[in-house]
């Protein structure tokens, strides 16, 4: 009977630290290494979603403006800006203590259609769109100078073979463009850090040209704090080689690493897919849909191995890597869900479309317990 007794009060002191254990967020652990971040999108900035809130506040402490800090939200037309979205997710942020990461300062895509183009009609000259682009960093980095961490300074600048990419910003400017946007930047907040953002950063030609690029910024002195992997990622896509090979290469010229856009695709796609393009646009068809009623427990079993492969990734090379962010909370908030097909049903990030944690999370938060 006394035994019986102490079983059960063992019994229950291991229900407890259960509990406890399942109380812990993603970022009590991992924060210890590195930033854990997710974006959020304007209705849950606003808190019109209010169930993304509370999600944010227990698993991550740093937050980006999925799409409300980019120039066609912040300037829609010339020199009329509109900081109405922004500044509501720099409250959520300031109110709850998160660290803010702004996207993005220079991006050929979300810009506006009057960024390129003079009063006529026709392609702007490059000195008019070099002083679109100061103004448009001095403007906005000073505003939230103090408010965010650090800025996407130039998102997405090369092709996946290494290549500028010829956007009007490289086709009117030049490749001084970033180097320019970089100096605009540090200049309005000398304290923000700086980052050069992009997608498919395993390839090895693209992870030369970038590496390539940092380096030249900083020998010329031009603050450069971070390299982003953007790491819109599928089951099989890139090598887990590959992808730490970026890592490795991105530290070793002298810069963090961050992990700025993750998400795990896993649906079938058209061969001719790849990267994160946007301009990407398939037709639909149901054999590119084929989970709309759930993910099979194979698929979810591969899933889970490719996220614990990845954090495993980062676990390891912690040392280099100063923020892992996601690219949405829950399955149902992700673009993945509309590209490079509209309306599919995807599953690519950690929480379900009821914002419940999938499992993986306890695992990777198991990963970096016993650190
Ligand atoms: O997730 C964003 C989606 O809501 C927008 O429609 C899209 C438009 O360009 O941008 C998405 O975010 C992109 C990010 O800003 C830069 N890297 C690629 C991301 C996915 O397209």
């Amino acid at each position: 009977m006394r035994t019986n007794y102490k079983l059960f009060i063992i019994a229950l002191l291991g229900l407890g630290l259960h509990v406890q254990a399942q109380e812990v967020g993603l970022k009590d652990v991992l924060g210890r290494y590195f930033l854990v971040g997710t974006s959020l999108n304007q209705w849950q900035s606003s808190l019109r979603d209010f169930q993304a809130a509370p999600v944010v506040e227990h698993h991550f402490n740093a937050v980006v403006a999925e799409n409300v800090m980019k120039v066609d939200a912040l300037q829609p037309a010339s020199g009329d800006f509109d900081f109405h979205h922004a500044d509501e997710i720099a409250d959520f942020c300031k109110q709850r203590q998160l660290t803010l990461i702004g996207h993005c300062l220079v991006w050929h895509s979300q810009v506006p259609a009057w960024f390129f183009v003079d009063k006529q009609g026709q392609t702007v000259g490059r000195e008019e769109l070099i002083a679109r682009i100061k103004n448009h960093i001095a403007t906005v980095v000073g505003r939230y100078r103090g408010r965010v961490r650090g800025w996407d300074v130039v998102n997405e600048a090369f092709l996946d073979d290494g290549r500028m990419r010829p956007s009007p910003l490289y086709n009117i400017i030049g490749e001084d463009f970033i180097e320019i946007a970089f100096r605009a930047a540090h200049e309005a907040d000398p304290d923000a850090e700086l980052y050069y953002n992009d997608y498919s950063m395993a390839l090895p030609q693209k992870r030369a040209a970038v590496c390539r690029m940092v380096r030249r910024l900083k020998e010329k002195g031009v603050r450069i704090d971070a390299v982003g992997m953007q790491s819109h990622v599928g089951l099989d896509y890139p090598s887990l080689a590959d992808y730490e090979a970026s890592i490795d290469s991105f530290a070793a010229c002298g810069v963090k690493v961050m992990i700025t856009e993750l998400d795990i695709n896993v649906l079938p796609n058209p061969m001719e897919f790849g990267g994160a393009g946007v301009e990407q646009d398939f037709a639909y068809q149901q054999r590119w849909n084929p989970y709309a009623d759930g993910l099979p427990q194979e698929k979810a079993m591969e899933l889970e191995q490719r996220w614990l492969d990845l954090f495993d990734i980062y676990r390891r090379h912690a040392a280099q890597i100063s923020r892992v962010n996601l690219w949405g909370i829950a399955d149902h908030n992700s673009w993945l869900n509309n590209w490079p097909i509209h309306g599919r049903t995807n599953y690519p990030l950690l929480f379900d479309r009821q914002y419940k944690e999938k499992p993986v999370v306890r695992k990777i938060i198991s990963l970096f317990e016993c650190f």
